[in-house]
């Protein structure tokens, strides 16, 4: 049996020093009576955001699950030297009775689906294996808690990692909660399914289950393929004597990038409201990938960034996603979210750990 919720009218938080202590007092209230930690099962958890959310909420107090694919996955050994309080439970998100198995075993309070083929340009070409773990993994998880939960009173809290590329070829500009999706790629399209049914399981059901409309977010743990980690990686090979050239496919993408770190307390804060909604995490600021490139190799002491950097067409993408920036107004005022982390410190902070790295890997 889980703990029973308590109920309490819709309180609307504004931004203050008070929300993060405010929405823990709401999960002691939630869990307090049969657990002495509450429990959360990350999907995704070998992933950025998984780490960053594993780290954010064990220092929260809670007992951290991780979802882990495959037989011998070797992001289990790394992922358990970094984070050792983590407990592993093993499932895919392409097999349901692996999902109704873990939640059985787990039994938690809140689940963070991250779970994903997350890299769009793959998806160009692994268009089915996307739509399946991207897609139809999230209606999966969403009849898994439904089953374990029950169908009365679910005390189980979903997050649902939905996206800024559902918004494709923009039709406004900010995007916003109420602004219409055109995903460009089988991603967006998936991640499209993926909302709505996350959207269609609360309204049907009354699960409290939460979609966060992530724009692009970014940190030192970032995969090496997206095209933040290229550069700064690349940069500090660049510097160390370890490559010549950085390739690149459309330059003039323009992203609106914040940090992983800031973004994973957005997901912990949408649990801990009464009432479960949709919300846009965002900076509100967008920035094309010259703007990356001359702030990382100003950062390494390269100079100007153009001596190094060429265009190779295997890096365009049969559609693109071309301007992105959110607006986060509604998580800034219900939630009391706001970034931390702002462009220049994000670049910095990228680079810096990637010289590092990299001089470590080189000695
Ligand atoms: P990521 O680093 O690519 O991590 C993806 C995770 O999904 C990995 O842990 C991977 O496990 C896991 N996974 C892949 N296939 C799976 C399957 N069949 N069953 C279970 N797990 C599977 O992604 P991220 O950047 O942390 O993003 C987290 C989530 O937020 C994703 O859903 C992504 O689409 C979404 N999102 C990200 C951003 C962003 O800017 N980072 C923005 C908006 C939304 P393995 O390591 O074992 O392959
Ligand atoms: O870094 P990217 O691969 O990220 P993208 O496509 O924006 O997707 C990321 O953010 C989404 C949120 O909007 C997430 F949902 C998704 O899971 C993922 O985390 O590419 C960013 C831009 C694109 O326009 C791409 O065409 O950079 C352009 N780009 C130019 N040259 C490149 C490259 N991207 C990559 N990966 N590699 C290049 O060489």
């Amino acid at each position: 049996m889980q703990a029973e919720r308590t109920q309490k009218p819709c309180r609307t938080h504004t931004a203050s020093d008070d929300d993060y202590f405010i929405a823990a007092c709401h999960l002691i209230e939630r869990t307090s009576s049969l657990y002495p930690m509450p429990r959360a099962l990350i999907t995704g958890i070998t992933g950025q955001d998984g780490q960053h959310l594993a780290e954010f909420l064990h220092e929260k107090g809670y007992e951290v699950f991780g979802l882990i694919k495959g037989q011998n996955n070797p992001k289990i050994e790394p992922l358990l030297a970094e984070f050792p309080y983590v407990r592993v439970v093993s499932g895919d998100l392409t097999d349901f009775s692996s999902l109704v198995a873990a939640l059985r075993t787990v039994q938690p309070d809140e689940i963070y689906n991250l779970g994903a083929i997350s890299f769009v340009a793959i998806s160009f070409t692994q268009a089915e294996l996307t739509s399946n773990v991207t897609g139809l993994g999230v209606l999966r998880m969403l009849e898994a808690i439904r089953l374990v939960g029950g169908e009365k009173s679910n005390p189980i809290r979903f997050y649902q990692a939905s996206s800024s590329e559902m918004y494709g070829k923009v039709r406004e500009i900010p995007q916003n909660e109420l602004t219409a999706f055109h995903p460009r790629s089988p991603y967006g399209v998936a991640k499209v399914f993926g909302h709505h049914m996350t959207v269609n399981y609360r309204e049907s059901y009354g699960l409290h289950a939460s979609s966060g409309i992530l724009f692009n977010h970014e940190g030192p743990r970032r995969g090496y393929e997206f095209v933040t980690r290229k550069i700064s990686s690349s940069v500090a090979r660049i510097k160390l004597g370890m490559q010549d050239k950085l390739l690149l496919g459309n330059m003039a993408a323009k992203r609106d990038w914040g940090y992983a770190g800031d973004y994973v307390k957005a997901m912990w804060l949408m649990l801990q409201q009464e009432v479960p909604d949709d919300y846009v995490i965002a900076t509100g600021e967008t920035h094309e990938i010259t703007e990356f490139l001359q702030l990382a190799f100003e950062c390494a002491g390269l100079g100007d960034w153009h001596k190094y950097v060429g265009v190779d067409k295997q890096y365009f993408r049969p559609a693109e996603v071309d301007l992105l920036v959110g607006d986060a107004t509604k998580a800034e005022k219900t939630l009391g979210w706001k970034r931390e982390v702002d462009f220049p410190s994000l670049v910095e902070m990228m680079v810096r750990h990637d010289l590092d790295l990299e001089a470590k890997r080189a000695k």
